[in-house]
């Protein structure tokens, strides 16, 4: 009777772990002097083709107080992103990147339509009117990423398996492919330090 017991305590352990087949990328980010980052948009990149994006899923970069909230916003390939203006001063948001370049002119309140951002990579917004809005769009071909909070972030769940880890950061010199590293997930998670070069 207890090696009966003990036998179907096995089984059902099995059973559970392999319903819960799935991992998670615990990351560190820190700059050049070991401090911690905040605003590191971190992504895992599939070997195979991407899960598509989830269904309804859309982002919102809020103006307000004469900034953009959040600064950095990272979404999968073909995001619809809104940018209601919260302020009583009109803003008139543009982007000149290659990804996308779109300009929202003078408006308050929610434009009719939002911008899709149909290409990876990054773009960079501004205002017309106050130059010391800036903001960042980062488009990745993955649904599973993050932005760091005092230099951490968690993305997942994820199957486990291979991956490439995406690293990107608003004083990553402009220009430059964003970092990667190959990176296995696996069931129990993984857990990853990385220091990036960033311009001063
Ligand atoms: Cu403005």
């Amino acid at each position: 009777m207890r090696a009966l017991r003990a036998v179907l305590a096995v089984v059902m352990l099995g059973s559970a772990s392999s319903a819960a087949v799935s991992g998670e990328l615990r990351i560190h980010v820190v700059d050049p002097q070991g401090q911690d980052l905040d605003e590191a948009a971190v992504a895992l990149l599939p070997q195979g083709p991407a899960p598509p994006r989830p269904a309804g899923a859309e982002a919102v970069i809020v103006q307000r107080d004469r900034q953009f909230v959040p600064r950095v916003t990272v979404v999968q390939t073909g995001t619809p992103v809104q940018f209601p203006n919260h302020d009583t001063v009109r803003h008139h948001v543009y982007s000149f990147s290659p990804i996308k370049t779109f300009e929202i002119k003078l408006y308050v309140g929610t434009p009719a339509h939002p911008v899709v951002f149909d290409q990876p990579g990054t773009a960079v917004l501004g205002c017309n009117i106050h130059d010391q809005m800036v903001a960042w769009v980062h488009v990745v071909d993955t649904p599973w990423f993050a932005v760091t909070h005092r230099g951490q972030a968690r993305v997942g769940p994820v199957p486990p398996g291979a991956y490439q880890l995406q690293v990107w950061h608003p004083r990553w010199p402009s220009g430059r492919a964003p970092y990667r590293q190959p990176v296995r997930i696996d069931e129990r998670g993984t857990q990853l330090r990385v220091q990036l070069e960033l311009a001063p």
